[in-house]
């Protein structure tokens, strides 16, 4: 059984829990506890891919945990919106407030008028889809389509495949070749490192595929420098090479794919000197990579989530997802692809809603937050009720969300840790758990693995879990039953498989389907209805705006030639522990564009376009392609000289599948700011 008590609030001792941040690894991690207070936390063993090491953000969460940014009570605002003023008031005084706006709203504009909005925080199974979906499922709010991250590569990989497993860290040393497509992994799951290490050593080549030359595109076989957002025909000229020197092989497409003649015709125009056009990437450098596919086997492709940012993203996920059943790549140990594998378990998060079924209300895309926020109406967005994410920080167009938080008729919850950016727009704020204050079932989604979240600590301050608040509320409002997280949590282990719920309870570690190493098509096979692979699905070919593997050109222009990404940075996880970097975030650029514009290192600058602009310090950098330039994804306002970040350049618009964010469609132009 779950513990249901935080340990002895005195001696020394440490608990095994696991880390449910938005992260492949899910790490099982040791906490020491001492005297009620956590003094340490690090790698435990349980996972056979944590291998006794965390990384260091998870390292410093303590500072977080009892740092001088963590909200500790329920509060209520008193000055103006921003400017971070509240008072403290009880639970019950916050709750029946925020009850009875809700009411009230309701009756006004119609329940629709409320918008929940949340995203990853602990990305476990209890703290999101449980009791927040009783609650706001019930009162038949608007509903959020949470697209901000991998809604074109889920869109894509589920149209192709079904969401089929993918392979696992633990099979990279079985492959000759691995292709790190639009993936870090040195900085966002880091566990991989090791495997990768291990399949060089024992021979493999490496290919990466990025606009910077991150320290494993520096050891490579093969760098691509690409220019952001032409992976799609990059990926499509690599088809046109395995068609037409027929590499294919054509039983596997006969038996067990359907569209290849589609995918071959769309390919058939991206010659290597066309692909090479748009991409930036030299002919010869893309023809050797094709080859090289050709000739490897087993053949590994990782296809990760910053070639989804864009407008193109999804097609070209798509077609990345496509390189092995084309090249006849599956069906040996380390050969196929490798992504998220959030779904291979086959549980899904909100099995056990099934009672609670979805209203048909409104749906807001989260990447339109700004516009719900200041355009929408028939209903205007009247409260927004935020947990689990820190919009301000992470969505698209930061002024325009800036414009609607600070809308004086919007009555804004904000549900948190620390006071984040957002939570200075709130109108009331509520203390939220740390995932060593709650329970939590963290599922990893590189490796399979599942593991219980312990309540390590008694919680902080007056901070309550999710499941207690939401339940709560739900009660208050007449949609459903207060409960205790422990409540909560026997009901989400009593929706599990029972061996699974039983060695979770028992262990806290579930052994995973396959061994947690399948492979492809010998152990799984497509999840879609035929149980083919679906290398043209017609519905998205449909409704993406240049058709299925239709290229959209580069949004640059005169005025913002420079193609602006954010990729993770080491020192946060999203903006979570954003409130612990101390110093300006620094804008990179490659020596011939600063040459250009007069730039030197440490030089203030403006980086700008007609959405906003951002003003910190920079460094050249000779590893950053040139006409793209970086800024770190997650930053905090208090990061730049201005208040604004990389979000403030960064258009709303939408990716060709899967309504996601092109973060990294901001194009922009960068001049001195004088001193600073
Ligand atoms: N340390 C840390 N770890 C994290 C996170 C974090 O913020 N920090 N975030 C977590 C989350 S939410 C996610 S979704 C994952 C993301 O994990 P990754 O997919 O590794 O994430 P990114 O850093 O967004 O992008 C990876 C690489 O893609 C490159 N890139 C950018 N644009 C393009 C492009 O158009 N084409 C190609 N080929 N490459 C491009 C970037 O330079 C970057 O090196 O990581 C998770 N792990
Ligand atoms: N410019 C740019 N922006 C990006 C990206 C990019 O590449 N570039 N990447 C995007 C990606 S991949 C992602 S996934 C999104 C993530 O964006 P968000 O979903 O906003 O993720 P975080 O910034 O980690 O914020 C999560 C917040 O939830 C809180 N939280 C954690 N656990 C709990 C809990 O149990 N209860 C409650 N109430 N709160 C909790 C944390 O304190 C934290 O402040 O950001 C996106 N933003
Ligand atoms: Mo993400």
């Amino acid at each position: 059984m779950p513990r249901t008590k935080a340990p002895e609030t005195w001696g020394r001792s440490t608990v095994r829990t696991a880390c449910p941040l938005d992260c492949p690894d899910s790490c099982t991690v040791d906490v020491t506890v001492e005297n009620g207070r956590i003094v340490k936390m690090d790698g435990g063993d349980a996972n056979p891919v944590t291998r006794n090491y965390i990384c260091g953000k998870v390292r410093r969460f303590p500072e977080r945990v009892y740092g001088e940014d963590r909200l500790l009570y329920p509060a209520i605002r008193q000055g103006a919106k921003g400017q971070g003023t509240f008072t403290r008031v009880t639970w019950d005084e916050a709750l029946d407030h925020i009850a009875a706006r809700m009411l009230e709203i309701r009756e006004a504009h119609t329940a629709e008028a409320i918008l929940p909005f949340c995203y990853g925080g602990s990305n476990g199974l209890l703290t999101q889809d449980t009791n927040d979906a009783v609650l706001f499922r019930g009162f038949r709010t608007s509903r959020l389509a949470r697209t901000v991250c991998a809604a074109p590569t889920g869109a894509a990989n589920q149209a192709l495949y079904g969401k089929m497993p993918g392979v696992t860290y633990h099979d990279y040393p079985h492959a000759r070749l691995i292709v790190l497509w639009g993936v870090n992994p040195g900085a966002s799951g880091i566990h991989l490192m090791p495997f990768l290490k291990e399949a060089r050593a024992a021979g493999a080549k490496l290919v990466v595929i990025d606009p910077r030359a991150t320290s494993l595109a520096r050891q490579a076989d093969l760098h691509l420098a690409i220019q952001p957002g032409a992976d799609l025909p990059l990926a499509l000229a690599i088809h046109r090479h395995l068609f037409e020197n027929r590499h294919t092989d054509e039983a596997f497409l006969a038996q067990h794919t359907t569209g290849a003649e589609s995918l071959r015709a769309r390919a058939a125009e991206w010659t290597f000197e066309r692909a090479a056009d748009v991409s930036g990437v030299d002919a010869a450098l893309i023809r050797q990579f094709a080859e090289l596919y050709a000739a490897s086997t087993p053949a590994l492709v990782r296809c990760g989530w910053g070639l989804e940012r864009n407008r193109n993203g999804g097609s070209a996920a798509a077609a990345i997802l496509a390189l092995p059943a084309v090249g006849g790549k599956f069906g040996v140990r380390g050969g196929g692809f490798s992504m998220s594998n959030s779904s291979a378990w086959g549980i899904k998060a909100a099995a056990w809603m099934d009672e609670t079924p979805e209203p048909d209300t409104r749906l807001v895309n989260m990447n339109h937050l700004g516009r719900a926020l200041t355009e929408y109406d028939s209903p205007p967005v009247k409260m927004l009720f935020v947990y689990n994410c820190n919009p301000l920080a992470t969505m698209p167009d930061q002024n325009r969300v800036l414009q609607g938080l600070q809308r004086d008729d919007l009555f804004t919850v904000v549900y948190e840790q620390v006071v984040t950016d957002t939570c200075r727009y709130a109108d009331v704020l509520l203390p939220a758990t740390t995932f060593v204050e709650n329970y939590d079932i963290a599922r990893g989604y590189g490796p399979i693995s599942l593991q219980l979240v312990q309540r390590v600590i008694e919680p902080v301050g007056e901070a309550r879990p999710n499941a207690e608040v939401f339940s709560a509320l739900a009660e208050r409002l007449g949609v459903g039953q207060a409960e205790e997280e422990t409540d909560t949590l026997l009901r989400v282990l009593s929706k599990l498989p029972p061996d699974v719920s039983a060695e979770l309870s028992a262990s806290g570690i579930a052994t995973p389907p396959y061994n947690g190493v399948p492979v492809q098509f010998v152990d799984v096979f497509p999840l879609t209805p035929d149980r083919k692979v679906h290398l043209f699905p017609d519905f998205l070919d449909k409704s993406a705006p240049a058709g299925m593997y239709g290229y959209q050109p580069d949004p640059a222009t005169p005025d913002y030639p420079l193609a602006l990404i954010s990729p993770a940075s080491e020192k946060t996880v999203s903006s979570t522990l954003g409130e612990l970097r101390e110093r300006a975030a620094v804008l990179q650029m490659n020596p011939a564009d600063a040459e250009a514009r007069g730039l030197s290192t440490d030089d203030p600058v403006r980086v700008f376009n007609a959405l906003g602009e951002v003003h910190c310090p920079m460094a050249i950098n000779k590893d950053i392609r040139p006409g793209t330039v970086t800024l770190p994804k997650g930053l905090w306002r208090k990061s730049t000289y201005n208040g604004l970040t990389s979000n403030a350049l960064v258009p709303d618009t939408l990716t060709d599948l899967g309504g996601g964010a092109c973060f990294n469609d901001a194009r922009v132009q960068v001049a001195s700011l004088g001193r600073h």
